[in-house]
């Protein structure tokens, strides 16, 4: 009975709205591929241990034959030291050239271009303020043109909180005093929903968003209204 009720809460609290392997953005799916990578790598990892430890199990279990066997005396065996000193270094080496190149990548606002769109996203208790650079607020929803490059400028008013579009990207902290960015460019229209993911107080629940990727055109309507 108990696992049965352990099962359903698993069940409501999976029906979250928040899709984070489900990219709309490049960022998102760069960081989608290091998710990929690092987890197949780990599973690759489990496998070849796993396999290593039925089978030893297995060949040197005791029997009625080799229950008075001496196993022979062995000191070090070179080949052994230097495969298990490579290899772990060869899947470090794949795991971090990808990390670092995309981190740099993801986060490398100096090389934006011209045509760069920038937003100022402050985070207060218990609100969104997104100011566009003609001036317009909104509070509510963050409006984004798809297949723009975009650089939001995150800060904070009061506490620690978080920026978090999963689809778009990963969690970004906003600071007080201080000035994250980020940058992304949605590669798809539609409505993804954003959460502060920073515990910042009673109301932090109630700090969600929506953030609507539209056309070019239908976006400049949107920022002249
Ligand atoms: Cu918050």
């Amino acid at each position: 009975m108990k696992k049965l009720a352990m099962v359903a809460v698993l069940l409501i609290l999976s029906g979250c709205n928040l899709r984070v392997l489900d990219p709309k953005s490049q960022t998102a799916s760069d960081q989608a591929f290091l998710i990929y990578l690092s987890f197949g790598i780990m599973m690759f990892v489990v496998l070849v241990v796993a396999v290593l430890f039925i089978g030893f199990t297995w060949k040197y279990r005791e029997t009625e034959k080799k229950r008075n066997d001496v196993p022979k005396h062995e000191e070090g065996n070179r080949t052994l030291e230097i495969i298990w000193t490579v290899l772990p270094i060869i899947l470090l080496i794949g795991l971090a050239v990808p990390t670092v190149m995309i981190t740099y990548d993801v986060s490398n606002i100096g090389a934006s271009s011209e045509e760069t769109m920038h937003v100022n996203v402050v985070a207060e208790q218990y609100r969104w303020t997104f100011e566009y650079e003609n001036g317009k607020e909104t509070h509510k929803n963050l409006v984004l043109p798809v297949d723009q490059e975009v650089v939001l400028h995150l800060t904070s008013k009061d506490v620690i909180h978080s920026f978090w579009v999963p689809n778009l990207g990963g969690k970004m902290d906003m600071i007080p005093g201080e000035e994250n960015q980020m940058k992304i460019t949605p590669s798809e229209e539609g409505t993804y929903q954003g959460k502060c993911a920073e515990y910042c107080g009673t109301l932090h629940t109630d700090m969600r968003f929506e953030t609507e990727v539209v056309d070019q055109e239908e976006f400049q309507q949107w920022l002249e209204e």
